[in-house]
């Protein structure tokens, strides 16, 4: 297959510069798929500039309505072919790659509807004679740092946002997901909004410490808590607004009253689909003590039975890590578990993977103060943890720096509903996979996970405008 040579797009033309990076296919090494470049803090700047000359255009909600519903219907006729560069670019498998594009195209949608529903509120005020105004308004130009496992829908959910309530956007993808990110591009600009609405400046740490350093008035990032922290600091010490979405160490609990089967599912589906690669993935298992070994067995049972391969064949369902590198960093963080004396119970087929794939492992001997316990790894790798009924299994639940997402399967209503105030998370899942979320409610964690306002639905209003208030007399 032709390798793409790729472009950043600022002020509605393409800007071609010599590329600095590359990525293969992560189920067949030799394969480039695309050349990168890499953004100057001139290419920024020159973005920025074209974002701020943007703004006036986006004035009218009904254009900005009309734009996203065409993106919206322009990715839902696209599924197919972007969900395969997504499996050829990423490794992610074919079928999530097209469920995640349709997704994406309802987030334009959803946001479409949301344009044209951007209320104010009035107050009567305690002075007599004197009315209160509160609007929502733009905020103006908003940076976004996007990762590479959710390539389209992750984008989707800071840029309609963005364009719904008015503002113009710089948007930095992965550099593992650019050539996904130049198809977003191409959708979005052939949508008729003003050119310079939306730009894109491509590269990795280098374009990105340039977008944060940037006079943006917001940047939105969603990646690792490493690198979440120095954007934060980078972007809160100009003043300007952050909105950080980072990783989880999320742990599910299974109770002894619990359906075990549908227990099972649930943890194969968050600790091992995409490769373990979500944020919302599954990497603790909190188990009763009685029903441990039928536990354990059913999810050996269902890890058995996962078609591990190539991921743009739709039979797959777990395919490769992103790259070499976060294979090697994800084979770290089992040495580290195995350098504690765990040994793992279940490892899909065996440790002889080629290229970028990882067997998917579960440890059964998990201690809360191990590393996987305590430190996201971001690839198929679990531990189950042993505890004596509901309240232990809460407190290891919430014994950890992390708070993006915690799961709970039970019968018990009592304890679901106890569940959903004191497990220390932005979001709860009863009965459901850790992973795997609406596209209109609201999204974010606790703790270490997150930082700023939430994210999707009508909850994204917050990031993406500035609140007035109007005080008037006669
Ligand atoms: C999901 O689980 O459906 O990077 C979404 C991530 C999250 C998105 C997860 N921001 O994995």
């Amino acid at each position: 297959m032709s390798t793409l040579d790729l472009a950043h797009h600022i002020g509605g033309h393409a800007r071609p510069a010599s590329p600095v990076l590359e990525q293969r296919n992560p189920a067949r090494l030799d394969e480039v798929v695309a050349r990168v470049p890499e953004a100057t803090a001139d290419d920024v700047g020159d973005a920025v500039a074209a974002a701020n000359a943007a703004l006036p255009g986006l004035s009218g909600v009904e254009a900005r309505a009309d734009a996203l519903h065409a993106i919206g219907e322009a990715l839902m006729a696209r599924r197919s072919d972007l969900g395969l560069l997504i499996a050829r670019e990423t490794g992610k498998t074919v079928v999530d790659a097209q469920g995640e594009v349709m997704r994406a195209a309802r987030l334009f949608r959803f946001f479409g509807g949301e344009a044209l529903r951007i209320v104010g509120e009035r107050y009567a005020s305690v002075r007599p004679g004197v009315t209160v105004e509160v609007s929502y308004d733009p905020v103006g130009v908003v940076g976004a740092i996007t990762p590479w496992n959710f390539p389209v829908a992750i984008p989707a959910w800071k840029i309609a946002p963005a364009l719904a309530y008015g503002d113009a956007v710089v948007w930095k993808p992965s550099e593992h997901a650019s050539a996904v990110a130049a198809a977003l591009m191409e959708v979005i600009a052939g949508a008729g909004l003003p050119a310079g609405a939306v730009n894109m400046v491509l590269g990795a740490g280098g374009a990105g410490r340039a977008l944060c350093a940037a006079p943006l008035e917001a940047l939105s990032f969603t990646g690792s808590e490493a690198t979440g922290r120095v954007v934060r600091e980078a972007v809160t010490a100009r003043g300007a607004r952050c909105q950080a979405e980072m990783g989880g160490v999320n742990g599910l609990i299974v109770l002894a009253d619990a359906d075990l089967d549908a227990a099972a599912e649930a943890v194969v589906n968050g600790a091992y689909f995409a490769a373990g690669q979500r944020c919302t993935a599954t990497s603790r298992i909190i188990v009763d003590r009685q029903v441990f070994a039928p536990l354990v067995a059913r999810v050996g049972e269902r890890m058995r039975a996962l078609r591990i391969g190539d991921p743009s064949d739709p039979a797959t369902q777990v395919g490769p890590l992103v790259s070499a590198r976060q294979k090697s960093a994800v084979q770290d963080g089992i040495a580290a578990m195995a350098a504690r004396g765990r040994r793992p119970v279940e490892a899909g087929r065996g440790a002889a993977a080629p290229e970028c794939f990882v067997d998917p492992v579960l440890f059964d001997s998990m201690s809360p103060d191990d590393p996987l316990a305590q430190e996201e790894v971001f690839g198929p790798v679990a531990g189950v943890m042993v505890v004596d009924g509901y309240e232990a299994a809460l407190e290891t639940l919430n014994r950890v720096r992390f708070g993006l997402c915690g799961g709970l399967f039970t019968r018990s209503l009592k304890h679901a509903e106890h569940f959903k105030r004191h497990a220390r998370v932005g979001m709860a899942m009863i009965n459901l996979p850790t992973a795997g979320v609406d596209y209109h409610a609201p999204f974010g964690g606790m703790k270490a996970s997150s930082y700023g306002p939430r994210e999707q639905g009508r909850a994204a209003r917050e990031f993406f405008t500035v609140t007035r208030t109007a005080y008037q007399a006669p």
